[in-house]
């Protein structure tokens, strides 16, 4: 928080000042994830196509692994306007905005095309629940299926009571207490050494967080479950949005779309690298066995239900919209 008040300075400095002098703006833009990962490597490349299509209007510095603002907290500096762009894990927010837990629905939508079909179900949604909250996302992106990492061989919940579990919104906290464990909410930054102190000794993640994260140096059983793939996504202030000119509006959503489009196709393409990186690395990767995938689905049904109560008929909408 110690560069708050130099950014608000630089924002409000540059804010409104738009293009009038011709002079471009620099932005920075927080990632919560590192800098390796595909999420903030697409992040680079968006801020190289802002630049061309904003003809140098729009200068966008990448800050990857929460360097700037921790994952937690990205949100609201953009909320706020300590930044006027940021990048986040977009179910993370869903215990203050519940609708924004619509990828995070379990076995609802379990491939590219379905998540993305989904996206496209409950997009405008969720662009009008954003713009409550003086947010406007220019691009989202999946991560690959969700799956769980152990430090054991686990086959039912009957292996998993009182294990210490990372989670990393509220929907998952509650699929960690069903499964008897214990739930204590770390960001992927502090994952390794969450699993390192004992803090944590399982999670539910992708591939690629555990790939990143190195976890094979303290687990060693990733059960394929591939119970959603959630989204982060890129958020906008939308004082910052709404001062741009129309052009400069244009050529960011223009790579907001390509760059939207590129990730998706990203995490595609690395999902089962990812497999193979944590079995070279020594870990046992395979599918749930029956009958923790027989438990795990009648948690999704109770998860589904406690979802559609909080997010209400526009949740439902949603639901409804991507069935037919
Ligand atoms: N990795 C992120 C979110 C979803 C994922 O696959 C994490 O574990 O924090």
């Amino acid at each position: 928080m110690k560069t708050m008040t130099t950014l608000a300075c630089t924002v409000a400095m540059t804010a409104g000042a738009a293009f009038a002098d011709g002079h471009a703006q620099n932005w920075d833009m927080p990632m919560a994830y590192s800098a390796t990962n595909f999420h903030s490597e697409q992040g680079v490349m968006f801020a190289e196509r802002v630049k061309e299509y904003t003809n140098g209007a729009i200068n966008i510095t990448v800050h990857p692994g929460g360097s700037l603002f921790g994952g937690g907290d990205i949100k609201r500096a953009v909320q706020t306007g300590q930044v006027p762009i940021g990048e986040r894990f977009m179910s993370a927010h869903a215990n203050e905005a519940p609708l924004l837990g619509w990828d995070n629905l379990p076995f609802l939508a379990t491939t590219y095309a379905d998540n993305s079909k989904l996206w496209e179900a409950a997009r405008d949604t969720v662009n009008a629940q954003l713009a409550d909250l003086n947010l406007v996302a220019l691009y989202t992106c999946p991560w690959p299926g969700q799956g769980f990492y152990f430090n054991k061989k686990v086959n039912s919940s009957a292996d998993t009571q009182g294990i210490k579990f990372r989670s990393y919104n509220s929907a998952t906290a509650t699929f960690a207490e069903e499964l008897g464990m214990i739930p204590v909410q770390v960001e992927a930054a502090e994952l390794s050494q969450a699993l390192a102190t004992g803090v944590a000794s399982a999670f539910i993640s992708s591939g690629s967080t555990g790939y990143d994260r190195k976890v094979w140096e303290h687990l060693s059983h990733y059960y394929k479950v591939n119970a959603w793939l959630p989204r982060n996504y890129v958020i906008v202030n939308s004082q910052s949005w709404d001062a741009l000119d129309d052009a400069t509006r244009a050529g960011m959503q223009k790579a907001a779309d390509e760059t939207g489009a590129a990730c998706a196709a990203k995490s595609e393409e690395l999902a089962d690298f990812y497999f193979a990186e944590l079995a070279k690395n020594g870990m046992t990767v395979e599918d749930a066995g029956p009958d923790f995938l027989t438990e795990l689905k009648a948690i999704g049904e109770k998860m589904t239900a406690e979802w559609l109560e909080t997010a209400g008929a526009d949740g439902q909408a949603i639901i409804d919209a991507y069935n037919n």
